[in-house]
């Protein structure tokens, strides 16, 4: 959440997370709910302390079990949120159809799986085809689903060169013109938006929804 300092209770949640106090984090969202905070700008509170959690990983304060303890108490966060935590997914939607998975040799889903929320809750129809997804599976499912859009997510760094090998695959398929394709995740921007090739990339789950709206109504 650049630009702004948290609130007390915004900061009290990032307390929680980075305490990996569940009961706490908990309590934390739903005092934020009751105080009448969008589920969404709660999660971009726990983006700021899941990327202390990962500065922390990175530089050796916490180790990989902490790292998976902080997604498992994200997904909690995300299920009293009310959002999707799990894969894969369907919805029937009478706007645009997407497709949406992680790329090839990244699992990290959680993001992911908000954006897919928010797709269905928007009324678009979803196919969500998982994590660790290579170029050829990205392919295959636009032959079969034929997606308006394709959102990629990947918040590792050699995702990007998936991400690149999946738009590389959509055009040798000569697919590339039937979808417009969207990245996002983690450290995705506008300069690993034109290395992979996409038409956009989106730094919150609400961004994918406003893009998918402009391209598909
Ligand atoms: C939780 C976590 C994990 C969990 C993931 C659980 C899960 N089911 O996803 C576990 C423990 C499994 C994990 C594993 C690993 N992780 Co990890 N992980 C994280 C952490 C701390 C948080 C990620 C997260 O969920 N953030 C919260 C969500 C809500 O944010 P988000 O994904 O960015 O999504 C938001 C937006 O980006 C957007 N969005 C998301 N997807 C999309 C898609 C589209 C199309 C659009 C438009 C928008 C959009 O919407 C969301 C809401 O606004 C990050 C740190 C960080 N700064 O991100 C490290 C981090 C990503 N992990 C990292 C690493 C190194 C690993 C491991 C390699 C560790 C290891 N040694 O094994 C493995 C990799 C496994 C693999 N092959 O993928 C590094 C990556 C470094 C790099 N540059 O490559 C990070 C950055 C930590 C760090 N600083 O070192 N990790």
């Amino acid at each position: 959440m650049p630009g702004r300092s948290l609130a007390a209770e915004e900061q009290a949640l990032v307390d929680a997370i980075l305490e990996f106090d569940e009961d706490a984090v908990l309590e934390q969202v739903q005092r934020l709910r009751s105080g009448g905070k969008d589920p969404l700008q709660i999660v971009e509170v726990a983006r700021v302390a899941m990327d202390e959690v990962g500065q922390r990983f990175q530089t050796k304060q916490l180790f990989l079990t902490e790292l998976i303890m902080g997604g498992e108490l994200l997904k909690s966060t995300m299920r009293a949120l009310g959002f999707a935590t799990g894969t894969p997914a369907r919805a029937e939607g009478a706007k645009g159809k997407v497709l949406l998975g992680t790329v090839a040799g990244d699992i990290h889903d959680i993001g992911k799986n908000i954006v897919l929320s928010l797709l269905v809750a928007n009324g678009y129809d979803v196919v969500d085809i998982g994590v660790d997804v290579p170029a050829g599976r990205f392919v295959e499912e636009v032959r079969r689903y034929r997606p308006d859009v394709v959102g990629m997510c990947g918040l590792l760094t050699v995702a990007f060169d998936s991400m690149k090998a999946t738009v590389d695959a959509l055009v040798g398929a000569g697919l590339r013109d039937e979808v417009k394709v969207i990245v996002g995740g983690g450290a995705v921007d506008q300069k690993v938006c034109d290395y992979v090739g996409a038409d956009a990339w989106g730094p919150t789950a609400a961004d994918a929804v406003a893009i998918c709206r402009k391209w598909i109504g």
